[in-house]
């Protein structure tokens, strides 16, 4: 049985949903088989957010950690590869804080690569009829902050687990004008559940050997 932590966050910048905890919990309701899945809710709030992480892990130590964040205007679920350690707020986090160009771990690497096989990711989503892609970049404000702050965690703390960050589109309730790609958080967890099995099964190191390169 692989452990998994799934973790999405609370809504934040004035929305009233965030399908990413949305996903998270879908997922956790409805576990894909061999795996057993917790789903935590972290606050949007630079700091509490990795801290929340930390307990989450101490608590249900798990073999795969998948935290996900809504990123809107994005088209489909993107794998991310990379957290830096830099935090860059447009906006204020659910506490008002609003850092500009401060480390998220001062002293540490300048980045962590995700654990995550991320090409074998996102083919295991656009299998299971989701819009994938890999991403290069997950900003520099919260979600940033927890995909670095979970590989800090897990290079200095947690050595057994393996992880990365997700971020997911908005769900179809945000966008009621039609203006900007969405997709329904029980279609997110589906292509999730597709995307745990194949990260408890496969080494991010035998990751698929397919572009999924950007040139800008
Ligand atoms: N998305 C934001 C923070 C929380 C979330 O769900 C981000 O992409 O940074």
């Amino acid at each position: 049985m692989t452990r998994v932590l799934i973790t999405g966050f609370a809504p934040f910048g004035g929305e009233s949903v965030n399908p990413s905890w949305q996903a998270a919990f879908l997922v956790a309701a409805e576990p894909p088989a061999g795996l057993t899945v917790t789903a935590v809710e972290l606050p949007c709030v630079f700091g509490e957010s990795v801290d929340a992480l930390r307990d989450a892990i101490r608590a249900s130590t798990p073999d795969l950690v998948i935290c996900l964040g809504q990123a809107g205007g994005r088209p489909g679920v993107t794998v991310e590869r990379i957290g830096i350690n830099i935090d860059d707020a447009r906006i204020p986090d659910n506490a008002g804080d609003r850092p500009i160009d401060e480390p998220v771990v001062p002293g540490a690497p300048a980045a962590y690569f995700s654990t995550l096989p991320v090409k074998a990711c996102v083919a295991a989503l656009r299998e299971a009829g989701v819009p994938a892609a890999v991403s290069n970049t997950a900003g520099t404000f919260v979600c940033n902050h927890v995909a670095y702050g979970l590989g800090h965690l897990i290079a200095t703390e947690f050595p057994h687990a393996r992880g990365g960050f997700v971020h997911v589109p908005w769900s179809p309730e945000q966008v009621t004008d039609g203006t900007a790609p969405a997709l329904p958080p029980a279609t997110v967890a589906h292509g999730l559940r597709a995307l745990l099995v194949t990260a408890a099964g496969t080494p991010a190191d035998q990751d698929l050997k397919v572009t999924e390169g950007a040139t800008h």
